[in-house]
């Protein structure tokens, strides 16, 4: 018998978490739930093992039902609240990360950097089809030699009359080859600013990265700019320096805050229900103490990240989050979710290698998870310049 139709408790309702949300956030919570049931789950694993995200179609469905720029005002966006952001994320990665990856770029690296930098003709011209999904953006900043540390980009941009001449390569870019348009980060003589770079013009080039282990719902690219000439109005006016850049990786940070609890959540899911049915010696697995003591692990260790994710959110709505304290949640969540990730492996034996459980595919995502936006390391030293004051990055 499944699990599911005897069990008394599961992972959120052990930690009363439904208690914790409005009536907005659990009608956001179950739109996306249905939208993943029906849209991507039924397609993902299949679109995981042949790496084949069918990009354009998903962004369209999501872009039907409000969740890209979700939590942007104006434009076309919902102007949801940040909670309501982060819950949608929980629920997309839920089905897998590359599926939130994609909102996650789309919504909080290229749409928040157009809303929060851009000029009001730049916000109109790019925001609702952004939006509707109907336009796919991407967010260059990384490249082969400059990955923690992007303030060591090669990439510049120099005045050429009125016009901007760009050169240079991005490397693992989210979205890159089948973009609209990339919003992408270069050195000039004022410092970095950010660009708004259309990918049909000429001198632009993507290619995507083969041979993935990871993330491959996704589509990962290289970026090249080889002399690409651009209008004056092609900069965002509002982004000045690396900081700008960094503030818009605190908004898809934060999405991954909640994110990473959608894959553990999955796993854990699919692990109660297996070592319910899994009999060895006689008896199910759960009925083992070692599987207890596992499943107990992992669902205060899931339990725990989402009540640190909701603490993030409502602070955010309220005005008050630091960029350490979602270092600290980053860290913490996407951690803890590949250790659960993880540990279901093992629950699963010999199934957990199997493409037919979503496991092993979740636990290979969140290896990506750890390393972008910011690997669990940069995080660390975060937090280690604010306790001690002390930077340790270099
Ligand atoms: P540093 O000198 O400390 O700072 C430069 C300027 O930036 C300001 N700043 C921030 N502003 C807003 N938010 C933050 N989190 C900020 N952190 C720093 C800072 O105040 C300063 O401003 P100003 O006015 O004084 O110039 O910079 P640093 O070069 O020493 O670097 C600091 C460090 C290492 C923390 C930073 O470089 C970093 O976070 N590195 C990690 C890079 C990273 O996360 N890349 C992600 C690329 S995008 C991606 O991975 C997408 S994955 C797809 C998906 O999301 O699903
Ligand atoms: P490195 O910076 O070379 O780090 C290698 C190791 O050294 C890590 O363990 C790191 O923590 C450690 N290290 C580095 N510096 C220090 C230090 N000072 N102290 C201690 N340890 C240190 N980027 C984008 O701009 N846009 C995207 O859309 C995007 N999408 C991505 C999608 C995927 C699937 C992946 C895998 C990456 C993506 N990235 C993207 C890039 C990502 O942000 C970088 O991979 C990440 O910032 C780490 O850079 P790196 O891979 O060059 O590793």
């Amino acid at each position: 018998m499944p699990r599911s139709a005897t069990a008394p408790v599961t992972p959120d309702s052990l930690f009363a978490i439904d208690t914790l949300l409005d009536e907005e956030e659990r009608a956001v919570r179950e739109t996306v739930r249905r939208l993943v049931d029906t849209v991507i789950k039924p397609h993902v694993a299949d679109w995981y093992e042949h790496a084949n995200l069918p990009v354009r179609d998903v962004a369209v469905e999501l872009g039907r039902v409000g969740l890209l720029g979700m939590s942007l005002t104006g434009y076309g966006c919902a102007g949801m609240s940040a909670t309501a952001y982060g819950l949608a994320c929980l629920e997309l990665e839920a089905a897998d990360s590359g599926v939130r990856s994609l909102v996650s770029v789309q919504s909080s690296l290229a749409m928040h950097s157009i809303h929060a930098y851009g000029s009001d003709e730049q916000r109109a011209s790019w925001l609702p089809q952004l939006a509707a999904g109907v336009v796919i953006g991407c967010f260059g900043l990384t490249e082969a030699d400059a990955g923690s540390n992007p303030a060591g980009m090669r990439t510049t941009a120099r005045r050429d009359g009125s016009d901007w001449l760009i050169d240079g390569t991005k490397m693992w870019i989210t979205n890159g080859s089948v973009a609209d348009v990339a919003v992408v980060w270069a050195r000039t003589e004022d410092g970095i600013r950010g660009f708004l770079v259309p990918t049909s013009t000429p001198g632009f080039a993507a290619s995507t990265v083969k041979g993935k282990l990871s993330l491959r719902a996704s589509v990962t690219s290289e970026l090249v700019l080889d002399g690409v000439r651009l209008p004056a109005d092609a900069v965002l006016p509002g982004a000045q320096g690396l900081g700008s850049a960094l503030g818009a990786l605190n908004e898809a940070r934060f999405g991954i805050v909640f994110g990473a609890l959608g894959a553990a959540r999955d796993c854990l899911l699919a692990t109660l229900d297996y070592a319910a049915g899994r009999e060895q010696f006689g008896r199910p697995i759960a009925g083992f103490q070692l599987t207890q003591a596992k499943l107990a692990g992992m669902a205060v260790r899931y339990g725990t990240g989402v009540l640190l994710a909701l603490h993030l959110g409502r602070t955010k709505d309220a005005g008050g989050l630091t960029p350490q304290l979602i270092s600290a949640g980053k860290l913490n969540n996407v951690r803890e979710s590949l250790a659960i990730a993880r540990t279901c492996r093992t629950v699963l034996g010999a199934n957990g290698i199997s493409g037919e459980y979503p496991v092993m595919r979740h636990a290979n995502n969140l290896e990506s998870v750890l390393t972008y936006e910011g690997t669990s390391e940069i995080h660390a030293l975060v937090l280690g310049q604010a306790l001690t004051g002390l930077p340790a990055f270099s």
